[in-house]
C-alpha cells in the first residue's frame, strides 16, 4: 500500500488544509479542532517552522536544521534534537499560508506593540546524509545554494561545530567575511587535527577568506595551556562588553560581509540552561538582542545566521523555548527589513527554483 505524507497547510475549526507533499496537491479534510490534537500535530517532525509553508520559489529568508551531534565533546548531548524542538516551539505561533499565494509571516509583539515582519520563509527541513553525501557535505550543498541565489539563511544546529562548514562555503560570495560569534566559550582549544565544537574557531580563522573573528560573551575560567590566540581573533570577554566597544570593532570591519553564530550558552543559564557547558553570568535576552540589533544596524551586509548548541532538556509548552524562538523571529525580522546592500551579492540578483 502506498504510504501518502501531508504537510498542514492551513486549520480552522471545521477543515484542516492538507499538501501531499509527494504530488504537491492540495486538500481539504473535515477536521475538529482540540487541544489535544493540537499537541498531537505539534509533534510531527515533517512540519516547517510556524506550520508556515511556501509555495512560492522566493523566500526572504531560508531556514534549515542541522541535527547533528558528532562534533560534541559532551557524549550524551542532545543538540542533534534540537531543531526539532525549535520547530515545536514555533508551532505556538502557527501561521498557515493560504494557497496558492504565499502571505508573509508577520507577528505582533505585545512587548513593544509593534508588528514584526519576517516576510516569506522558506524552512528547508533538516540537512541529512543524502545518498552519497556526508552531513557535511550536505549542509555544504545547502549554504552554497543559498549563496549563490542571494538567499539570506539561518541554520538551526546542531553542535558548534558545524558552523565550520556552513561557514567554509561562504568562499562562493568571494568576499572577505567577518564573524561575530556570541558564545560563552572561545573554541579555540583542542586537538587541532580533528574539527570539533570546541576547536572549531581555529578552523575556520585558518579559512583565507575569513577577515576576523569577533567573540563577544566568554567568561568563567581556564586552564592557562586551555588560552589559545589566534591573529585574526578579537575577543569581548563579557564582563568587558560594552557598546561601545562593540561599535568600534563593527565599525573597524564595516567595508565586509558579516556572518553571525549564536551559541546559546552566551544567555544566562537561568534564562536558558538547556545547553552542554552551561556558565554563569550571562547574557540578558535584552542583551543578546540588542547585539544582534547592532550587527545588522551598523553593518547590515549579514549574509548568515546560525543559533547552535540548545538541547533537550526544557519544555516546549511551558516556554523553556521562547527565548531561541524570540531569537529567530528577531534576526527573520532583521533580514527582511534591512534590504540587500549594493555590492554584497551580484548585480544581477535572481532566484534559481528550489533544486539542491
Ligand atoms: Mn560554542
Amino acid at each position: 500500500m502506498e504510504h501518502r505524507r501531508y504537510e498542514i497547510v492551513n486549520q480552522n475549526s471545521e477543515y484542516l488544509f492538507l499538501r501531499d507533499i509527494s504530488n504537491n496537491t492540495y486538500c481539504k479534510v473535515d477536521y475538529t479542532y482540540s487541544d489535544e490534537h493540537w499537541q498531537a500535530w505539534s509533534i510531527h517532525e515533517d512540519k516547517p517552522f510556524f506550520n508556515y509553508i511556501l509555495v512560492d520559489d522566493k523566500p526572504d529568508t531560508v531556514i534549515f536544521g542541522v541535527p547533528f551531534k558528532n562534533g560534541s565533546r559532551a557524549s550524551t548531548s542532545t543538540a542533534d534534537k534540537f531543531p526539532t524542538i525549535l520547530r515545536q516551539a514555533s508551532y505556538k505561533l502557527l501561521h498557515p499560508n493560504q494557497y496558492p499565494d504565499s502571505i508573509p509571516l508577520n507577528l505582533f509583539h505585545l512587548d513593544t506593540s509593534k508588528l514584526i515582519e519576517c516576510g516569506k520563509i522558506m524552512d528547508v527541513g533538516n540537512v541529512t546524509m543524502n545518498g552519497n553525501l556526508s552531513e557535511r557535505e550536505s549542509i555544504s550543498q545547502v549554504t552554497s545554494y543559498c549563496v549563490k541565489n542571494s538567499l539570506p539563511f539561518i541554520c538551526v544546529g546542531g553542535d558548534h561545530s558545524y558552523t565550520f562548514d556552513v561557514v567554509a562555503s561562504l568562499e562562493l560570495l568571494n568576499k572577505p567575511i567577518v564573524l561575530w560569534v556570541l558564545d560563552a566559550h572561545n573554541d579555540l582549544y583542542g586537538n587541532e587535527s580533528h574539527l570539533d565544537h570546541g576547536n572549531v574557531f581555529s578552523h575556520i580563522a585558518n579559512l583565507p577568506f575569513i577577515k576576523a573573528i569577533v567573540q563577544v560573551g566568554s567568561r568563567g575560567y581556564r586552564t592557562v595551556g586551555q588560552i589559545v590566540e589566534h591573529p585574526k581573533v578579537i575577543q569581548i570577554p563579557k564582563a568587558q562588553f560594552s557598546s561601545e566597544l562593540m561599535k568600534h570593532w563593527l565599525q573597524e570591519f564595516s567595508d565586509y560581509a558579516n556572518y553571525i553564530s549564536i551559541d546559546l550558552d552566551c544567555l544566562d543559564p537561568q534564562l536558558f540552561p538547556y545547553v552542554d557547558f552551561g556558565v554563569p553570568g550571562g547574557f540578558s535576552r535584552a542583551e543578546l538582542l540588542s547585539i544582534v540589533d547592532m550587527i545588522f544596524n551598523e553593518n547590515g551586509q549579514v549574509v548568515g545566521v546560525d543559533i547552535v548548541e540548545g538541547t533537550e532538556g526544557g519544555s516546549v509548552m511551558k516556554g523553556d523555548y521562547d527565548i531561541p524562538l524570540e531569537i529567530l523571529l528577531s534576526i527573520l525580522n532583521q533580514f527582511f527589513i534591512h534590504p540587500k546592500k549594493e555590492g554584497l551579492y551580484k548585480s544581477d540578483y535572481s532566484r534559481k527554483g528550489i533544486e539542491f
